[in-house]
């Protein structure tokens, strides 16, 4: 039965946005005096991206500036977020300014002002200068001073005029996969190296917030994180699953808004001393104007049982539980589960978690195998349905008292997306890579009018939704309900 959603406007003032980054988008990775960032080290190791691809011209946005200007005003984004190549604007990682580089920066910048659309700064998505990464990169507690510095010259740049900077995207996605699985840049596998980085993208963080401030005074300054959101596969593993997604929240989290590391009995997870410093706590702990949130889907947790069951994954640092996924719900084309009822369930949590602090939502979206037809149009209901149910989870949340400010689509454009390199899709714009042609997909169309009327426009969806039940008083286990 098609479940009739009601028309939902958002308050007054959210901001609507659409989120890219710099490896993701711009190419040019040579151009204008940029160094090598340990991505572009790391895509021309063989084996390590699906099909070799590389950055290497991406969607050639570093040469396509106007027109992707134009993607913004056409899709009427409030706001566009987008990182900064640390290489590109400072090629020996510290020091002089490359003013090449900063003019890209500048004209984007300049150029959302004059569209009306607010400029949201991520200082650091994932591509560090190659010069830093041979001193060791994060696992080099010299890293978190080499950052502040680097904010701060931005902001002597472009403080003026940027509404909202983030320090770091993802941190706990760069310690995991870049430090300790390897699967990412710079494809250490290193436990020790691992907690390293977790603690000095941390104090990195903090410094870099002390650091904006002093140079603009005011400004508007967070971080965006990943919190995962683990919901038990079965009633009776509940308390598992919230232990395990209380205790990588409270990783990242609990240090940003509590000064502490968790008390979790995980060596090789949570920083102590010697890593951890007199004073290293309350840098970290510096005030911060939001927390952004990046949500694709849950964790799906059951307690481990020997043999192992087909697609049962063992859960770092947890050897009690393993991760799988339930086999009845819908996927995006990375095998991803549509799960909005535990997007709420996350907002719900972080809202009860760090209370005062305003969420945004940094990314969320899905790739799936889209394509122009005959005429050239990109149609993706997938993706309509996907976003309209995401939105109505905003939605439910901020009625119930999640103060959510903001949400970006990820992402405005296809991209390189990592390891999966051009293979999966998860753009607004639809990317015709050979000729770098852009075609607003049916789900631009949809979202431009979403942001025209602040609203979700009523109507049915295609199929009924499955989805983790979560009420208002926290997770449950996946009840398969149909919901929003
Ligand atoms: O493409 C990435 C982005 O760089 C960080 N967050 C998740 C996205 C989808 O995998």
């Amino acid at each position: 039965m098609p479940v009739e959603r009601p028309s939902a406007e958002f308050p007054s003032g959210f901001v609507w946005g659409a989120a890219t980054a710099s490896y993701q988008i711009e190419g040019g990775v040579a151009e204008d005096g940029r160094s090598p960032s340990c991505w572009d080290v790391f895509v021309g190791q063989p084996g390590t991206i699906c099909h070799g691809d590389t950055g290497e011209v991406a969607c050639d946005s570093y040469h396509r500036l106007d027109e992707d200007l134009e993607l913004v005003a056409r899709v009427g984004l409030g706001s566009y977020r987008f990182s900064v190549s640390w290489s590109r604007v400072l090629p020996d990682g510290v020091g002089g300014l490359n003013q090449k580089g900063m003019d890209y920066y500048r004209r984007l910048v300049d150029g959302l002002v004059a569209l009306g659309a607010q400029p949201s700064l991520t200082l650091f998505h994932w591509d560090l200068p190659q010069v830093l990464q041979e001193r060791g990169g994060w696992a080099n507690r010299d890293c978190a001073s080499w950052f502040a510095d680097y904010a701060g010259a931005l902001a002597g740049e472009l403080g003026d005029r940027v509404t909202r900077w983030t320090t770091l995207n993802e941190p706990a996605v760069v310690a995991e996969r870049g430090y300790r699985r390897g699967d990412h840049a710079p494809g250490v596998q290193d436990p020790e190296k691992a907690v390293a980085a977790t603690h000095h993208l941390l104090l990195g963080h903090g410094l870099a917030v002390e650091r904006l401030r002093q140079v603009l005074g005011t400004c508007s300054v967070g971080i965006t994180l990943d919190p995962p959101y683990a919901v038990a596969l079965d009633p009776e593993d509940e308390a598992l699953a919230n232990k395990i997604s209380a205790a990588l929240t409270d990783l990242y989290l609990l240090p940003l808004i509590g000064g502490a590391y968790p008390e979790l009995d995980r060596p090789g997870l949570v920083p102590r001393e010697p890593l951890v410093h007199a004073g290293d706590m309350a840098t970290i702990q510096a005030p911060i104007d939001f927390l952004g949130v990046n949500y694709y889907d849950p964790v799906y947790i059951r307690r481990r049982r020997e043999p192992l069951s087909w697609g049962e994954q063992p859960v770092d640092a947890f050897p009690e539980a393993v991760s799988a996924k339930p086999g009845d719900y819908p996927r995006t084309a990375l095998g991803w589960v549509i799960d909005p009822g535990s997007f709420y369930g996350l907002l719900m949590t972080l809202s009860r978690r760090a209370p005062g602090l305003p969420l945004y939502v940094t990314e969320n979206g899905c790739a799936f195998h889209d394509y122009a037809g005959p005429s050239g149009d990109v149609r993706d209901p997938e993706r309509i349905e996907y976003l309209w149910q995401h939105l109505a989870a905003v939605k439910r949340a901020i009625d119930d008292g999640a103060d959510v400010r903001g949400y970006f689509v990820w992402s405005l454009l296809d991209n390189f997306e990592w390891t999966d390199g051009y293979s999966q899709r998860f753009g607004l714009v639809y990317v015709d890579y050979p000729t770098q042609r852009r075609t607003m997909k049916a789900s631009a169309q949809f979202y431009a009018e979403v942001i025209a009327a602040n609203a979700l426009p009523s109507g049915a969806p295609r199929r009924a939704v499955r989805t983790t039940t979560v009420g208002a008083a926290g997770p449950g286990p996946p009840a398969h309900s149909q919901a929003q």
